[in-house]
Parts: C-alpha cells; sequence; structure tokens
C-alpha cells in the first residue's frame, strides 16, 4: 500500500470509529462542535438494578426491577433530567438471592465505567458483601428492602436503604403478637440467614419481654422444602403461634406442613413472606389466617400510592404490585436525584468520574424528599427515618392489612 493510501486508510478508520463510539454510547457523553465551539449534549449514565431475577425471592425482585425502571422512565420524562442533560438507562444483575453470585454481580456493577449507582440488593445477606465491593469503588447504594441492621452498621458512606430494620421489625411483630393478637407461647424457627436469624431474634427477645414465653427455637435452610420432622417437634410443644424469619419460598412450604401435620395456629413472619406468591405455594386454605409484618403503610394508605397504583397497571397490566416496587421506584428515584444534583456541582460529564460519585454519595445523605412510600431521608448510618411498620393477615385468600 502506498503512503498516500495508507494515510487514506488511516482517516477513513478514525471515522468508523467516532461513528461507532456514537452509535454504542460508549463513554459518558456525546461531544457535538457548534460553530461557536464544543457542547456537551444528553450525558446517558446506568442505574444498576441488583435483584434475585431468576432464583430465590423472585417475586420481590422482578418487583424491584419493575419499580426501578419505571421510576428511570418518569426521571427521563422530567423537566429535571432534561435541564441537567442526562438521561438514565438501567442495567440489571441476577443475583439469584446468593452472596457469591451478588457479589459478581457487584463486580460487574462496579467495572462499568457509566455506572452512576446500584438499587439493591433484596437479601441482606447479599447486600452485606456487595456493598463492600461498591464501597471500595464509592459507587452509591440504595437497598429498598435490606432489613438486616448490620447492612448499615459497617461504617460505609455510601451504603443507604430506604425501608427500616429488623430491629424495628421484629419487636413491632411481637408486640402486636402479644398485644392484640393475643398469643402467649411460640416456637420460632429461622431460616439461618442474616435476615431471618436477625429477625427471628428481635421478635424473640421481644415476645420475652412482653410476658410471653418461647417453646422452641430450630434452625432451617432457606432452600429447605421437607419440615416434617421440624413439624412434629413443633406439634409436641403445643404453641399457639409460630414465628418463621425467613423468605416466602422456604416458609409457605413450611405453613402447609404445620397445617397438614395437625399444627392449627397460625405462621407469622416478616417482610419476606409478604407476596402473593407466599399463600400460592402454601395453599390459600393453610395460609389463611397467617401473618407478616412489612416495612412502611400501606399504598392505599399513602398520598400517593393510587397514582403509583394507576402507572403501575398501565405500564405492567398483567403484574401485581408486590412488597417491594414501590421502595425500588423510590430508592432510584432517590440516586437519580442526586446525579442531577452532582451535574449541577461537578457538570453532567462527570458524574461518573471519582469526585461525581463523591457528589453523589453527599447528595443521597442529604436527601429530603417525599416520595412513593413516604417522607424520605437517612440518618448518619444511612438508615430511613421511616420506622413504620404494618401487620398483614391472609383473609379470602389475599394479603390485607390486619385490623382487630
Ligand atoms: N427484608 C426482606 C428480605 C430481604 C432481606 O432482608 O434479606
Amino acid at each position: 500500500m502506498s503512503m498516500g493510501k495508507f494515510k487514506k486508510y488511516l482517516s477513513v478508520v478514525a471515522v468508523l470509529a467516532a461513528v461507532a463510539l456514537v452509535v454504542t454510547g460508549c463513554g459518558a457523553s456525546t461531544t457535538t462542535t457548534t460553530g461557536g465551539g464544543t457542547s456537551t449534549g444528553p450525558v446517558s449514565v446506568t442505574i444498576g438494578i441488583g435483584a434475585p431475577i431468576t432464583q430465590g425471592a423472585t417475586a420481590l425482585g422482578l418487583g424491584m426491577e419493575r419499580g426501578a425502571k419505571l421510576a428511570i422512565t418518569d426521571m427521563n420524562a422530567s423537566a429535571e433530567a432534561k435541564a441537567a442533560g442526562i438521561t438514565f438507562t438501567s442495567t440489571t444483575g441476577d443475583d439469584q438471592g446468593d452472596p457469591k453470585t451478588g457479589v459478581n454481580v457487584a463486580n460487574q456493577f462496579a467495572s462499568n465505567p457509566n455506572l452512576v449507582g446500584v438499587m439493591g440488593h433484596l437479601n441482606s445477606g447479599v447486600s452485606i458483601p456487595a456493598s463492600a465491593v461498591y464501597s471500595r469503588a464509592n459507587i452509591v447504594m440504595i437497598s429498598p428492602a435490606s432489613t438486616n441492621p448490620a447492612l448499615t452498621l459497617q461504617g460505609l458512606k455510601n451504603v443507604f436503604r430506604v425501608c427500616t430494620i429488623d430491629s424495628v421489625q421484629g419487636p413491632a411483630a411481637a408486640d402486636r403478637a402479644t398485644g392484640d393478637l393475643g398469643k402467649k407461647a411460640v416456637f420460632i424457627v429461622d431460616d439461618s440467614t442474616p435476615y431471618g436469624t436477625g429477625l427471628a431474634d428481635e421478635f424473640g427477645k421481644e415476645f420475652t419481654a412482653k410476658g410471653g414465653k418461647v417453646l422452641g427455637r430450630e434452625k432451617t435452610g432457606d432452600k429447605d422444602t421437607d419440615f416434617k420432622a421440624l413439624v412434629t417437634k413443633i406439634k409436641a410443644t403445643n404453641p399457639d403461634l409460630v414465628y418463621y424469619g425467613g423468605v416466602y419460598n422456604a416458609g409457605a412450604l413450611l405453613s402447609k406442613q404445620l397445617k397438614d401435620g395437625g399444627v392449627k395456629v397460625p405462621m407469622m413472619g416478616g417482610d419476606g413472606l409478604y407476596d402473593g406468591q407466599y399463600i400460592k405455594l402454601a395453599g390459600a386454605a393453610n395460609a389463611e389466617g397467617d401473618f407478616a409484618t412489612s416495612v412502611g403503610l400501606p399504598l392505599a394508605q399513602l398520598p400517593a400510592g393510587e397514582k403509583f397504583t394507576t402507572e403501575f397497571k398501565a405500564a405492567y397490566p398483567n403484574d401485581e404490585i408486590a412488597a417491594y416496587d414501590a421502595y425500588s421506584y423510590d430508592a432510584a428515584t432517590v440516586i437519580m436525584k442526586a446525579v442531577l444534583v452532582a451535574a449541577g456541582k461537578v457538570t453532567a460529564a462527570k458524574v461518573t468520574s471519582p469526585e461525581g460519585r463523591a457528589a453523589i454519595i453527599s447528595a443521597v445523605a442529604a436527601t429530603n424528599y417525599t416520595g412513593i412510600t413516604g417522607a424520605i431521608a437517612f440518618d448518619a448510618k444511612g438508615d430511613t427515618t421511616n420506622k413504620a411498620i404494618t401487620l398483614y393477615v391472609v383473609k379470602g385468600g389475599v394479603w390485607i392489612p390486619f385490623v382487630k
């Protein structure tokens, strides 16, 4: 090839490479040259959604993805995002409710140069190890659902949650159990996860403090399916309540096998049970009368609940709103609002830079925002200041707020 032809070849390659960069959206900004100089067009940045999508508590995980995606659609249509010159996209990491897979997801997110924050994860046992990865990369993380207190006791400045914690949820459940439910003797089971163990511990302490008797305490696994030996053990103690710390997959099977085995007393648990899948897996007749606490107030009691429900139904006509759809909407919105604040400080093009990521974390820490789930602000640990808990009961095959 002659030198002239080689130079022409190089210039063609350079043009093709530039076109490819624009088409793939690689990099944080699209820069255009105008007659008067250089101006920056809309900057596209990415929110990581970390949740169990194919294994584990997928009913809750898919809800997290739905909620975050709805928030992104709304934010992209907003005047504030347009004024800041930022558009948001998402990438979902399927953590399968498994700590090791969750850390792999976290490492993938952390290596994405376009990432501005993570909305996730669901399971406390995933969020806790994943949070260390995000901390090293200075990436903000807001969990909509991980309720184990240890998550925010690590002293990590990048870690927040919009759900309250199990040292609030467990005692609230025990107060209702010993109070208006009049329960006196409980058998407690947990699934050996950080969430299940911590929640059951908190419940048991308060149940005892309120004068109730803990007849027994057993540990199971979160993937267990056969509880027959445990049911025999529980039946022998004659409890008036069984408390289960864990999520709905195994919890529903325990409820079914308790009733099948002749333990005809309600089962109670936390937010991990609060899903229609619990009723489906247990069988409606077995689940009838079972209890679950969950974080916050029912959507129907929240000022923005009806609007969210209408919008949700339009976007997802075939799905029901699960426990964490609205919390995920709010968590994603808090991250995006913080990105817009950070853009005002470091410019839109630099929100993914180290200074940008630090500015996002500072803006999240200073959040004072009313979302779908109510007022959102964070204490010094990164926990929400909204500590509302609601008790639900299965009635007529659906979860409804319990009213005595
Ligand atoms: N809090 C619901 C279940 C998720 C978890 O905290 O492990």
